[in-house]
């Protein structure tokens, strides 16, 4: 049987699960035992904490009435982490703490944060998140069953190498690069001259094991934890494009509860997303973030210097300058016509006026 159709049994019989337990399940007012959340990463990683920061937020703030736990490693999804999303606008998964990569597949807008080389530093990303940008991206998950919460982050997106530096696309060329399953990778590195293969994050420290492919792109906080110096000795600083995170629960369970377990679940949430913001900008922003973590978390355990870091670990940390930077915007110039009209036309300019603001 194909993994597919394995996939969709298994799918089916969670969704049956589910059908089955809230047909009995008493409706006013009791809480299930546990709401699961669905994570793609390990709990050691910055977002895996903040996955774990907001369960233990909303257990506090809704006096012990909503218990979360945390499914890391997308193991409610057996590794595909492209499922997450219409998992959870089914119900058969309550909430997610999900990467806009991830939730690409039924929010195509979210393809925005992913066009190459369009979105370069924190503020721009901050000013499209609480801007125009952001408010239409919440109403297409309103549209499409999900209920978006906060904003969190992975971080500006890194390419890692085993094989040489890239420094200019050319150096690109021929080389196999593992990227999620998303489609717009595949174009972008295609046009780019690069052998994407696209592998799940679970598959993926496999494939870095066994050097089936000679580069990877992730943000920081996703190489350290993944230690990527084991496999990868060099890393290109190109932002080339954001990775935020989204809270996110399934609008029709969160219609059932009252407006003050509502109030309670947001602000846990807004409260997760500043802490796990701050732990993956710590050590490359100017400075705010590590003092979030100090003043308002009381939060030591964080790399405070991620650069240094990985050239203490020998590792070569190339930082491309705007020049080199242009070039490789000039090389996936094509990849713009056609996502730029998945994505919507109206997201697309709205990102550039929140960007002008
Ligand atoms: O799969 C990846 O590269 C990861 C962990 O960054 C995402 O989930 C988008």
């Amino acid at each position: 049987m194909g993994s597919n159709r394995r996939f969709y049994r298994f799918l089916m019989v969670l969704w049956c699960m589910a059908a089955l337990i809230s047909a009995f399940a008493p409706t006013s007012h009791a809480f299930k035992r546990e709401y699961k959340m669905q994570v793609t990463v390990g709990p050691n990683y910055y977002w895996g904490r903040g996955a774990a920061k907001f369960a233990e937020l909303v257990k506090l703030k809704t006096a012990g009435r909503i218990k979360i736990k945390p499914y890391y490693g997308s193991s409610l999804l057996r590794g595909a982490q492209l499922k997450s999303s219409q998992l959870v606008s089914m119900g058969v998964i309550d909430c997610a703490l999900d990467s806009t990569i991830n939730i690409s597949p039924v929010i195509p807008e979210c393809n925005v944060f992913s066009l190459p080389f369009f979105i370069n530093t924190y503020d721009n990303l901050d000013r499209l998140e609480n801007g125009k940008t952001g408010s239409l991206i919440f109403s297409a998950m309103k549209k499409k069953g999900l209920k978006p919460l906060a904003w969190g982050e992975n971080g500006f997106r890194q390419i890692t190498c085993s094989k040489k530096a890239i420094l200019s696309p050319a150096d690109l060329k021929g080389l196999t690069v593992r990227v999620v399953g998303s489609p717009i990778f595949i174009d972008i590195f295609r046009t780019m001259g690069a052998d994407p293969v696209n592998m799940n994050w679970g598959d993926a420290i496999t494939a870095f094991q066994q050097g089936v492919v000679d580069a990877q792109e992730n943000p920081v906080g996703i190489l350290l934890s993944a230690q990527i110096w084991q496999y990868h000795r060099r890393v290109t600083f190109w932002n080339y494009m954001a990775d935020p995170l989204i809270f996110y629960w399934s609008l029709r369970e969160w219609r059932t509860f009252s407006p003050g377990i509502q109030k309670s679940i947001m602000a846990a949430a807004v409260e997760a997303g500043r802490y796990e913001k701050a732990l993956v900008r710590a050590g490359l922003d100017n400075g705010e973030s590590l003092l979030i973590l100090e003043k308002e978390f009381n939060e030591k355990d964080v790399i405070p210097d991620p650069t240094a870091y990985m050239k203490g670990k020998n590792m070569r940390v190339i930082e491309l300058d705007s020049d080199k930077r242009a070039q490789f915007k000039r090389a996936v110039a094509p990849v713009y016509e056609k996502w730029e009209k998945k994505i919507g036309k109206e997201v697309v300019k709205s990102a550039k006026q929140d960007m002008a603001k």
